[in-house]
């Protein structure tokens, strides 16, 4: 077994309260059905099954700005997940998070925090915009502005959210994938110079390149944890297309083994898998297997798992 994965706990955050669109709840049930805990059981992993999270109900809640909804019930559940997180990863688990819309990354990335990881965002947005920023007012849309430290005097306090401590530096991030980005978004990006690669980048360089350019930025000589939050709509609508905010263009499962081979990851979130957005039983039931083919890639390999075979069968 590999020392650094041959743990795993799974934690099911069936949460949609980040965004607009019905179904994403359903994403951990969906990534559950597609078989994620077999997979990583063939990988000869230790498993542990947290389950899927309940939230803490928060009666009727008014806009913040006249546009954001829900922001007590955001900072609750992921304060509440954040606990969960931090538990696993100091069991010395390696942590898989499914959701539920990207608002629940406040959560896990705050509760990896004190291990200090590295964080790599791969996705079609970036998801930075600060609660003044934002057009949709949408928080799936804003998790990384309420982590990132450089940012904090940009960001008002919100019901809910003064647990939370920034705990990401620019220098700790690399964005991954990025296809589409708001006006503010590109601002912060450039003006914190903030590392990214758009899919456009990894067509031109492509993703080996991306990725070692990645890691030398991130690891240089250090060896510290890193926490991926993966979006499924990184991927070409074709191959994920029950998502909220697909955007054509993907990304190729190689980022995938080129994480893997690094050792250095102790959290994933696997995120906005909406099943209730296919056209079809067949198209919700490929975007889940998508999302656990990702999973248990990255903590395994697509050539197979850990699990030694070391002899072929002789005829008689
Ligand atoms: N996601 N930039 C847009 C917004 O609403 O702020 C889109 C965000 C999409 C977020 O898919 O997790």
């Amino acid at each position: 077994l590999e020392k650094s994965f041959c743990s795993m706990a799974v934690i099911g955050a069936p949460f949609s309260q980040g965004q607009k669109r019905k179904g994403v709840e359903y994403g951990p049930a969906a990534i559950r059905e597609a078989g994620v805990m077999k997979r990583l059981s063939n990988l000869g992993c230790g498993l542990k099954d947290f389950g899927d999270l309940s939230f803490t109900p928060v009666p009727k809640e008014d806009l913040y700005n006249n546009l954001i909804a829900n922001r007590r019930s955001v900072g609750l559940t992921n304060q509440e997940r954040s606990e969960v997180v931090s538990r696993a990863v100091s069991g010395g688990y390696s942590c898989v998070t499914v959701a539920g819309d990207h608002s629940l990354a406040i959560g896990t990335i705050s509760g990896h925090a004190r291990h200090c990881p590295d964080l790599i965002w791969v996705n079609t947005h970036a998801d930075i915009n600060a609660p003044l920023t934002t057009s949709s007012g949408c928080l799936h849309g804003q998790p990384v502005s309420f982590l990132l430290r450089e940012l904090q005097d940009k960001v008002p306090q919100l019901p809910g959210f003064s647990w939370i401590k920034p705990c990401i530096s620019s220098p700790s991030l690399v964005y991954i994938g990025l296809k589409e980005m708001d006006p503010p978004e590109h601002f912060i990006l450039k003006n914190y110079d903030i590392q990214y690669f758009s899919i456009r980048d990894i067509d031109r360089l492509g993703i080996q390149k991306v990725m070692e350019q990645t890691f030398n930025l991130l690891i240089g000589k250090r060896q510290r944890p890193s926490h991926l939050s993966f979006d499924i709509d990184v991927f070409d609508p074709t191959l994920a297309p029950a998502t909220g905010t697909p955007v054509v263009g993907g990304l190729s499962m190689c980022i995938t083994e080129e994480i893997h081979n690094t050792e250095l990851l102790s959290a994933l979130d696997l995120v906005e898998v909406n099943p209730q957005l296919a056209a079809s039983d067949e198209e919700a039931k490929a975007t889940a297997g998508l999302a656990v083919d990702v999973i248990a890639s990255i903590f395994g390999t697509r050539e197979g798992g850990h699990n030694v075979y070391d002899q072929l069968p002789t005829p008689s």
